[in-house]
C-alpha cells in the first residue's frame, strides 16, 4: 500500500464525515453551508472553513460538477493553506553538517503521546542511518522510564535514565554527556506532562533547557510540543501555553487515526502559525508519518 492510501486509511473517519456533505448532493445554496458545517465539524476551524466554503461558492460550479471536481478543488486549497507548514525533520538532520549532538525536546502534557513518538522518531532516525540517543526526562513516574526502556529494548536504541526520583534537569545533563562520550548524532529528550501546577512544570522545563544551554548554547535545537488529535479545543489552549511559556519550534500532532476530527492540523497551523514535524497515525514504532501538506489534503477529503 502506498503512503497515500496509507493514510486515506487513517483519515478515514474525517473524510467519511466531510463527505457526507458533498457526495450525491445538489449543487444549491445549502450546498456550501452543509460544507462549511462538515468542515467544522471535521475541526478545521470555523474561520478557514468559512473562508473555504467562500471560495468554493465564489467559484460557481455549475449545477452538474462531479465531485471530483469538488474534492480536487478543496484538496488543493487545503494544501496551499498547509504548505507553508511542511516542516521536514526526518531528513533535516543531514550527516555532513550534524550538530554534536542534534538535541531535540520533546514536550506536552501526558497521555499526549510523547514517549511513543519520541520512540517513533528514533526509529525513523536509526532506520536513516543515525545513533539516536533517548533521554528518560520525565522523572516523575517510574512507569514513563519503563515505557522508554521497553521501546529501546523493542527497537535497539539506546536510552539514558536516571534513578528513581532523580532530578530531570540532571539526567538530561548527564544524558546529553553521555552521548557526546558514545557518539550518539541525536539526543530525544522525553519530559514530564503533569505536575502539581503549571508552574512547576514550566519551572521544570526552563532549568532543562539551562542545563541543556550549558551543554551547548545553541540547543536545544528542536523543541517540540506533542499535542493529542482527539482533544480538539484543548490542544489550543496547550499550544498558547507551551508557546508563550516554554518555546516551541513545531507540532507534532498524533492520534489522527482515532479520529474524524481530522481537521485539526488546518486549525492548529492557521491559528499559532506552528510548523507540524510529524503526525502520529498509530501507535506502532512505524506509525509515525512526515507531513505533506497536498498527501494530507488529499487524504482527509479522499481525494
Ligand atoms: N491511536 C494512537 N495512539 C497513540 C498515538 N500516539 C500515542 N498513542 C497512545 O497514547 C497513549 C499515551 O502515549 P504516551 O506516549 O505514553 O504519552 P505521554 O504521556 O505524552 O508520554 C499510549 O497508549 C500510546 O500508545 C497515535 O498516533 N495513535
Ligand atoms: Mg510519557
Amino acid at each position: 500500500m502506498g503512503i497515500l492510501d496509507k493514510l486515506k486509511k487513517t483519515f478515514k473517519k474525517t473524510s467519511e464525515s466531510i463527505l457526507t456533505a458533498i457526495v450525491g448532493k445538489k449543487i444549491d445554496e445549502d450546498f456550501y453551508q452543509e460544507i462549511e458545517d462538515a468542515l467544522i465539524r471535521a475541526d478545521v476551524g470555523a474561520q478557514t472553513s468559512i473562508m473555504l466554503a467562500k471560495k468554493l461558492a465564489d467559484k460557481k460550479f455549475p449545477r452538474d460538477a462531479t465531485e471530483s471536481e469538488i474534492k480536487k478543488f478543496l484538496a488543493d486549497e487545503i494544501t496551499r493553506l498547509l504548505e507553508p507548514y511542511e516542516a521536514n525533520l526526518f531528513d533535516s538532520i543531514d550527516k555532513s553538517t550534524r550538530r554534536n549532538p542534534e538535541i531535540i525536546l520533546v514536550i506536552g502534557v501526558n497521555g499526549n503521546g510523547k514517549t511513543t513518538s519520541i520512540a517513533k522518531l528514533a526509529n525513523v532516525f536509526k532506520k536513516k542511518g543515525h545513533n539516536p540517543l533517548m533521554i528518560a526526562g520525565d522523572t516523575f513516574r517510574a512507569a514513563a522510564v519503563e515505557q522508554l526502556k521497553y521501546w529501546g529494548n523493542q527497537l535497539g536504541i539506546a536510552v539514558f535514565h536516571g534513578k528513581d526520583q532523580a532530578d530531570a534537569a540532571g539526567v538530561v545533563y548527564s544524558g546529553i554527556e553521555k552521548a557526546k562520550s558514545e557518539n550518539n548524532d541525536i539526543v530525544l529528550i522525553d519530559t514530564a506532562g503533569r505536575m502539581q501546577n503549571r508552574d512547576d512544570l514550566i519551572a521544570e522545563l526552563d532549568k532543562i533547557k539551562r542545563v541543556i544551554k550549558k551543554i551547548d548554547g545553541t540547543a536545544p535545537h528542536k523543541t517540540i510540543l506533542v499535542l493529542d488529535g482527539l482533544t480538539g479545543q484543548t490542544a489550543h489552549l496547550q499550544v498558547e501555553s507551551f508557546l508563550n511559556k516554554v518555546g516551541i519550534d513545531g507540532l507534532i500532532v498524533t492520534k489522527l487515526d482515532s479520529t474524524a476530527k481530522g481537521g485539526a492540523v488546518i486549525s492548529l497551523t492557521q491559528k499559532y502559525k506552528a510548523p507540524i514535524f510529524a503526525i502520529g497515525v498509530g501507535e506502532g514504532a512505524d506509525d509515525l508519518q512526515p507531513f505533506s501538506a497536498n498527501q494530507y489534503a488529499k487524504a482527509i477529503l479522499d481525494e
